[in-house]
């Protein structure tokens, strides 16, 4: 072989490496493997979320009699060895059924574990209000992959589902102001919650959560503000009319702005705020009495 038929032939190999490789990482072709069947996945992960609780226990003397303004730290720990009479989570346990949709549509009821670890003392969030929050979020063999030690706010509709639909089952504290103007949350409401995949990245992951994986958070839930996103005297929690906690899918002009974002939601030219509630009994205005309050009535 002459030397430059060599360097043609390692140029080919090169090429082929790169072009099979290039092949390989193709973002259309990691984008054709189709996302699991949801149903299918949820009954999985439901089975290997039970066997888990069944099979380990939390911190939870740890919790029992806190003080006011602490935090413990929640840790999950294989029930075995000196741990073998310890209560299994899943004994623990209440859970809430949440219906997911399918690609197709298709209703695909997910169960979503949780425990208080302390209830609060002040009003619920709803699944729509801005909530003031530290958390961890883990996995089944204890890896963190998303934490914030420090308070942030956060919109309940801005997380993944599990985490939204759990928010409601806890309480904000009490603001206790010190004499140098600072100040304490305290009674705080504590939880923490186990959903599968459909209710949290299921075929995306996140970061260094692998596609299709259970997730566990928990939440401390130190205050919260009620929203109202476009101003126009409707809670926001009031503008998901068909209930599904997703407030993008109610557009009732059909304009494009979900009514949670526009602020004439029956696009009448009157503004939302001018006709939601006029006599301001707290009760939405219904004039012709039709069952569709004015503000969603374009006659
Ligand atoms: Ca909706
Ligand atoms: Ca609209
Ligand atoms: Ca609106
Ligand atoms: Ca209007």
């Amino acid at each position: 072989m002459s030397k430059k038929s060599f360097l043609l032939l390692i140029f080919l190999t090169f090429n082929i490496l790169f072009f099979s490789s290039c092949k390989k990482e193709d973002p259309d072709n990691v984008e054709a493997i189709p996302p699991r069947d949801l149903a299918e996945q949820y009954i999985a992960e439901n089975d290997s979320i039970i066997e888990f609780m069944k099979t380990h226990f939390y911190n939870y003397s740890d919790f029992e009699n806190i003080d006011i303004n602490q935090t413990p730290e929640l840790i999950i720990d294989t029930i075995d060895g000196n741990n073998s009479n310890k209560t299994p989570i899943f004994d623990q346990v209440k859970s809430i059924d949440i219906e997911v949709k399918d690609d197709d549509d298709n209703i695909v009821v997910h169960k979503l574990y949780y425990e208080i670890l302390r209830e609060g003392s002040g009003d619920n969030p709803t699944v729509a209000d801005s909530v003031y929050i530290t958390y961890k979020g883990f996995l089944f063999d204890n890896k963190i992959f998303d934490q914030r030690k420090s308070p942030v706010w956060l919109e309940a509709r801005n997380v993944v589902r599990g985490f939204q639909e759990f928010l409601p089952k806890i309480k904000r504290g009490n603001i206790f102001i010190n004499t140098d103007g600072t100040f304490d949350f305290l009674n705080y409401g504590i939880g923490f919650v186990i959903f599968p995949s459909g209710l949290g990245y299921f075929n995306n992951g996140f970061g260094n959560v692998q596609p299709y994986s259970p997730l566990i958070f928990q939440i401390n839930l130190f205050t919260l503000n009620r929203t109202d996103h476009d101003n126009d005297t409707v809670p926001t929690i009031l503008e998901d009319l068909d209930g599904d906690h997703d407030f993008n899918n109610d557009d009732t002009d059909g304009d494009g702005f979900p009514n949670f974002l526009d602020t004439d939601d029956d696009g009448d030219d009157i503004l939302t705020k001018d006709e939601y509630d006029v006599d301001g009994d707290g009760v939405a205005d219904d004039t012709d009495n039709d069952g569709t309050p004015d503000y969603l009535d374009n006659d």
